[in-house]
């Protein structure tokens, strides 16, 4: 029999324990394929693209694989860094390479306690977090706008500028798009978070057009707050967040505190999104490749299980990503943990336990 519905999944697990967090999301796919009775049906395509692909061809991305890519409908990405290659190339080769031509402008991040799990925010299971970082995804910081060697003089006197980007366009698409998902939420709410105070160019724009938008949600809570202080929020009054909207450095950052107040950045899940439709989103978990633990079984594939999650959300199967939700806190609340939660299951007993909640 055909399945209903196929989807074509390309997947890049990266670099370092990429390929073992990615594996495991796969093995929930196969699983809510399987429980589906032949409904659903996930074509997936590994693509190798890597840092020692880089080092191998010169390049991260062959020609013609943009186009490849193209042809799916999601691209489920692991982790991308490399002792071997400069941050800075292995980021702008491979997962900036993807985002910025896809125009996936908007990163979700959502940030939420799993039960049975302690961190520093969280000291008792009836303490609850719910969160969504909204990370412009498209320019800010990352416009790749700027230069090295400006000041023409030698050794000693280089002057670099690394130059921000902030159009109107994207500000007010980003920020839309926060107050749209607030209103989908139990607290409509949105934070913005700047540094207008001190970068009186860009980040005043995107205060003008928050001030302009916010008149047309006139059901939404709003505030303004600069990135400092909104660090120091995460950490004392995590009850007064539910969307916060930042720049693409600030929501990167902030976004990583998150997770770590929620108990790990292992367990963030994270949706680079074209809304449009127009090129595929893509779906990784949010931590690194952590070359340290890389090869010895232990990551944690929840962020990268989540990550399945919100792609399935993306593909129109709300019901299999809840259900994937489910499985994961179920096997969080049965006290089976991974080593960065403090618990001692490795990634594949993670990754069984995970699946057999959903088979329940
Ligand atoms: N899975 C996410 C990942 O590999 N991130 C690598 C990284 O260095 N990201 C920095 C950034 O996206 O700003």
């Amino acid at each position: 029999m055909a399945a209903q519905q196929s989807f074509a999944i390309a997947s890049i697990p990266g670099d370092g324990i990429g390929g073992e967090v990615i594996d495991a999301g796969l093995q929930v796919l196969d699983a809510v394929a399987e429980l589906s009775g032949g409904a659903l049906e996930f074509r997936v395509t590994e693509f190798p693209w890597s840092s020692a692909y880089y080092r191998e061809h010169g390049r991260y991305i062959p020609e013609g694989g943009l186009e490849e890519l193209r042809r799916h409908d999601a691209i489920y990405f692991g982790a991308v860094g490399s002792p071997e290659v400069p941050d800075h190339v292995s980021l702008w080769g491979l997962r900036l390479a993807i985002t910025q031509p896809f125009d996936q402008w908007a990163n979700i991040r959502p940030v939420t306690f799993l039960p049975g799990v302690t961190s520093p925010l969280r000291k008792a299971d009836d303490v609850e977090l719910d969160w969504i970082v909204v990370r412009e995804n498209s320019e800010g910081e990352y416009a790749g706008l700027g230069g090295r060697n400006l000041s023409g003089r030698g050794p000693g006197e280089e002057v670099a500028v690394q130059t921000s980007l902030h159009t109107e366009k994207g500000c007010e698409r980003i920020i839309r798009f926060a107050f749209d998902l607030a209103r989908t939420r139990q607290v409509a709410k949105v934070s913005s978070v700047t540094k207008s105070n001190a970068q009186q160019h860009g980040m005043v724009l995107w205060d003008e057009v928050f001030a302009r938008v916010k008149e047309d949600y006139p059901d939404v809570e709003t505030e303004r707050v600069l990135v400092d202080a909104m660090s120091a929020k995460f950490v004392l009054h995590p009850e007064q967040l539910s969307v916060v909207v930042a720049s693409n450095l600030h929501a990167d950052i902030l976004s990583d505190l998150g997770s770590a107040l929620a108990g790990s950045l292992g367990i963030a899940a994270s949706a680079n999104l074209n809304p449009e439709r127009r090129f595929p989103s893509m779906f990784e978990p949010v931590h690194g490749s952590a070359p340290d633990i890389t090869g010895r079984g232990i990551a944690n594939p929840i962020g990268a299980i989540a990550s399945a999650a919100l792609m399935l959300d993306h593909l129109g199967l709300p019901a299999e990503a809840d259900a994937v939700r489910a499985a994961i806190e179920a096997t969080t609340a049965s006290g089976i943990l991974p080593l960065d939660l403090g618990g001692q299951a490795d990634t594949r007993q993670l990754t069984q336990a995970i699946v057999e909640a959903l088979r329940n």
